[in-house]
C-alpha cells in the first residue's frame, strides 16, 4: 500500500505543511564565513536565523527519494552572502535536483576529486543538477528570501564533517553590487 504521496507547499510559512522543519542560525554556521570577526560581531548582537528546510523523507529504499524546502534568508557577513552549512552525501556518488522557486542566488559546487569550483545560479525559473561527489553549498545573493526544493537520493546521507573541516575553497562575496566568486584564501589575505 502506498502511502501519502502528495504535499502542500505551504509559501506563506517557508514549509512543506505537515513535514519537521530544521532551522539553521547564525551560530549553527561558525566557520563558515571567511570573514572571523564580522561573524563575530554580528553574533554579538543576536542569532538571526539564516534558513530552514522542510523534508519529506518518506521511502528508504534504494530506488526511493527525498525532497526538502529550503528557505534561505538574505543578508550579508561582512561582504559574503547568507549561506547554508554545505556539504557531501555520504553515498558520494549520489547526485540531488534543485529547483528555484522564488528569490535570487545560487549554488556553489566544488568536485571532490577534481577541486573544480563552479557557481551555478539557482532562483525563480532555475534549475540546477548537483552531480555525484560535489560538496554543495546554496547562496542568496538577493534582497528577499531565496525558495528552493532540493529531491535526492533517500540513501544519499548527508556528510557535513568534510566541509565543517575545510571549508569550500571558493567564497561568494559582494563587489560593487554584485556577486563574485573568489577564492577564500585570497578572500581572508584581503582582510
Ligand atoms: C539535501 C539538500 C538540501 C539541503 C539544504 C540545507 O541533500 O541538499 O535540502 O539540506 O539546502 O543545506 P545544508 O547544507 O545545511 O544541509
Ligand atoms: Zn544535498
Amino acid at each position: 500500500m502506498w502511502g501519502e504521496l502528495g504535499a502542500r507547499l505551504d509559501l506563506e510559512r517557508g514549509v512543506i505543511a505537515g513535514a519537521p522543519v530544521v532551522r539553521r542560525g547564525l551560530s549553527d554556521l561558525r566557520g563558515c564565513f571567511a570573514d572571523a570577526a564580522a561573524y563575530d560581531a554580528a553574533l554579538a548582537l543576536g542569532d538571526p536565523p539564516l534558513y530552514t528546510v522542510s523534508s519529506v523523507e518518506a521511502g528508504g529504499g534504494g530506488g526511493d527519494l527525498h525532497y526538502g524546502l529550503g528557505v534561505l534568508y538574505p543578508g550579508r557577513i561582512g561582504d559574503e552572502y547568507f549561506m547554508t552549512k554545505g556539504h557531501l552525501h555520504s553515498r558520494r556518488e549520489a547526485a540531488e535536483v534543485y529547483i528555484g522557486l522564488r528569490g535570487e542566488g545560487c549554488m556553489l559546487l566544488e568536485d571532490e576529486m577534481t577541486g573544480e569550483c563552479r557557481i551555478e545560479p539557482l532562483g525563480a525559473g532555475r534549475v540546477v543538477y548537483v552531480p555525484g561527489h560535489a560538496a554543495h553549498r546554496t547562496i542568496n545573493t538577493g534582497d528577499v528570501a531565496l525558495v528552493y526544493i532540493g529531491v535526492y537520493p533517500a540513501d544519499a546521507g548527508h556528510d557535513y564533517g568534510a566541509i565543517a573541516e575545510r571549508n569550500f575553497r571558493m567564497a561568494v562575496v559582494e563587489r560593487e553590487g554584485r556577486a563574485v566568486m573568489v577564492a577564500r584564501d585570497e578572500r581572508n589575505i584581503q582582510q
